[in-house]
Parts: structure tokens; C-alpha cells; sequence
């Protein structure tokens, strides 16, 4: 595959897994890495020695290039910076703000840094620091979001930074990973899709809503806390979106009721108070595969519309 990314990570296929919290663990990122795409290890929801077996685990599993997601609002975001560095992860990607603290100290390390972005400016910004590349990432993925859609941020994206970019959000098949390259992207980031992937380790009640779920059927909320958040609309949501809406509620008693969330979906499957965050991309995600078929699919299906409208992407 002719992608610039494949060469610069060291990949076979320019297709990056979603460094998504409470989900993302070392079973799925080897599956990812050993299927020819980059995994990607979260590290929001583990503690500092909970990070060092996953890495250690992942590195067990796969002799592949594979990365970890720094979610910089994080609670140990200090010790996970260094933690990478001292087990020589090759790629980390970050989420929610940009890593201006310790890019300079990752690069020095040889680690690849790919900041994921919300809009064109953040891009210069992160460009400017050192970036090796850009995650884009559309409004359409699921957790936390900007304020753009995939469409128009990736070719704003592209215009304003040299370094290579890479799509997210809404991209779950062989044609969106097309559309994505005839934005400009070099590569895309896929999250959703590996939810039902056999390796990833969620609640089975999770993977169900996700292959069950429509396009449809997700929702924003938190915007109101400044923290726009695309989940499966469930109860959870419809109480949040209530109490966001309720002048009587105190953002406090918001955040309070959404504390833990996530962990209750993902581990418990909890139908009440879990948040199952997904993108829209849900809709088009409909069976469990392995990480490996889902990789291939992407693979060839975007090889198969390339042919069909006669563009030159693949040797
Ligand atoms: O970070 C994500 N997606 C996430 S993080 C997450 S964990 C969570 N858990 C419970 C509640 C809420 C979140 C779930 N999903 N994607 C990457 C991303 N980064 N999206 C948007 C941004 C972003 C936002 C602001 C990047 C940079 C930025 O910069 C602000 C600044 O000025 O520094």
C-alpha cells in the first residue's frame, strides 16, 4: 500500500486502532499490530504499573510496532509520559489537549508522536511542537469530540499542516478508509470497529449493543460541561441529558453521576448506568470478527472501490 504512514511507523497497512479508555488493553493492540495495522494500548484507566504489563504483555504478544494513547486530562499523566520512555514504546498517540510538556522529551527518545486533533488550528500547534504526524478526528467517533466533522476537518487538516494526517471518526469499512485517502489522509484511525473485534476483551453485552446499534442510535452529551461526549443512547444518556438541562442540577451532581460510567459498560455491562460510547460508525459494524478480518476487510474493501472508480492507491 502506498502510504507514507506505513513507512514512517514501520506498518504494513496505514490503519491505526483507537487508544479507546477501558477498552484498548494489550489483547487487542497485538491482535491490531499482528494483523498488519498499529494497535494502540490505552492508558487512562490503569494505573502507572497497570501500563507497564500491558506494554509488557503486548510486547509478549506481537513483535509488530504497536503504540499507547495518552489521554492528557488523565490522572497520571506525568508518570505514563516517562513510563513509555523507559519501555521504548515506539509510537504514542494523545487525546483531549495537546502534549507540549513532553514532546520534546518523547521525540529525544525516538518515540513517533501523533497528537489526535479536533480542528485545523490544533493542528498547526501540534505540527509546530513536532508532531510526526495528525490524527483528525471527526466528530462522528465516539467518547469525547470536537466540534467538526470528519469531511471538512481532514481536508482543513491536510491544508494546514506538511506532516502526514490520518482520519478519524465515522471510518468502520473499506470506503470510508477510501474516501479518507481522496481527502488527503495518509492513513486512517478506526475505534468502533474493534469493539467487536474477538480481541477486544468488553462485556459481552457491550459488543451485542454495538453490533445490534444503528446509525442512528447514538447521542452527544456533556456539552453543556464543556465535555462533548458521543455514547449508545441508553438510559444512562437520557438521565444525563436531563440533568444537563435541569437548572437545578450543579455541573458537580452531572459529574458525579457520570463518574465511573464508562468502567460500569465495559466491565459490568451495566444496562442502568453504563455509558457504551461508540461512534456513528456503529451503524455500519454488524458481526464479530477478528482483528485480522476486520483489518482485511478495510484493506480490500477500499482496494475493491478504488478499482470500481479507477484509482491507482494500490501496487
Ligand atoms: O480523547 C478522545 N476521546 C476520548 S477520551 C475518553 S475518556 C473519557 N471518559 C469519560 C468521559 C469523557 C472522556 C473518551 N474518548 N479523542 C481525542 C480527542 N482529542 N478528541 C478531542 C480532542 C482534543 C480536544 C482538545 C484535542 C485537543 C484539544 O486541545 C485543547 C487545547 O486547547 O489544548
Amino acid at each position: 500500500m502506498k502510504s507514507e504512514i506505513c513507512n514512517l511507523l514501520g506498518i504494513k497497512y496505514p490503519i491505526i486502532q483507537g487508544g479507546m479508555a477501558w477498552v484498548a488493553d494489550a489483547s487487542l493492540a497485538s491482535a491490531v499490530s499482528n494483523a498488519g495495522g498499529l494497535g494502540i494500548i490505552t492508558s487512562i484507566n490503569f494505573g502507572v504499573e497497570a501500563v507497564r504489563n500491558e506494554i509488557r504483555r503486548c510486547k509478549e504478544l506481537t513483535d509488530k510496532p504497536f503504540g499507547v494513547n495518552i489521554m492528557l486530562q488523565g490522572p497520571v499523566v506525568d508518570e505514563i509520559a516517562q513510563l513509555v520512555i523507559d519501555e521504548k514504546v515506539p509510537v504514542v498517540t494523545t487525546g483531549a489537549g495537546l502534549p507540549s510538556k513532553y514532546i520534546a522529551k518523547w521525540l529525544e527518545a525516538g518515540i513517533k508522536v501523533l497528537p489526535v486533533v479536533a480542528s485545523p488550528a490544533l493542528a498547526q500547534r501540534a505540527e509546530r511542537m513536532g508532531a510526526t504526524a495528525i490524527i483528525a478526528e471527526g466528530g462522528e467517533s465516539g467518547g469525547h469530540i470536537g466540534e467538526m466533522n470528519t469531511m471538512v476537518l481532514v481536508p482543513l487538516v491536510v491544508d494546514a499542516v506538511n506532516v502526514p494526517v490520518i482520519a478519524a471518526g465515522g471510518i468502520a469499512d473499506g470506503r470510508g478508509f477510501a474516501a479518507a485517502i481522496m481527502l488527503g489522509a495518509s492513513g486512517c484511525q478506526c475505534g468502533t470497529r474493534f469493539l467487536a473485534a474477538d480481541e477486544c476483551t468488553i462485556n459481552d453485552v457491550y459488543k451485542d449493543k454495538v453490533i445490534a446499534a444503528k446509525g442512528t442510535d447514538t447521542v452527544v452529551t456533556g456539552k453543556k460541561l464543556g465535555h462533548p461526549v458521543r455514547a449508545l443512547k441508553t438510559p444512562f444518556t437520557t438521565k444525563f441529558a436531563k440533568m444537563e438541562g435541569d437548572p437545578e442540577v450543579t455541573p458537580e451532581q452531572i459529574m458525579e453521576f457520570g463518574t465511573g460510567s464508562l468502567r460500569k459498560a465495559v466491565k459490568d455491562g451495566d444496562l442502568a448506568m453504563g455509558s457504551y460510547m461508540a461512534g456513528q460508525s456503529v451503524g455500519l459494524v454488524n458481526a464479530r470478527e477478528s482483528a485480522a478480518e476486520i483489518i482485511d476487510d478495510i484493506v480490500n474493501g477500499a482496494a475493491e472501490v478504488f478499482k470500481k472508480r479507477g484509482v491507482e492507491f494500490f501496487e
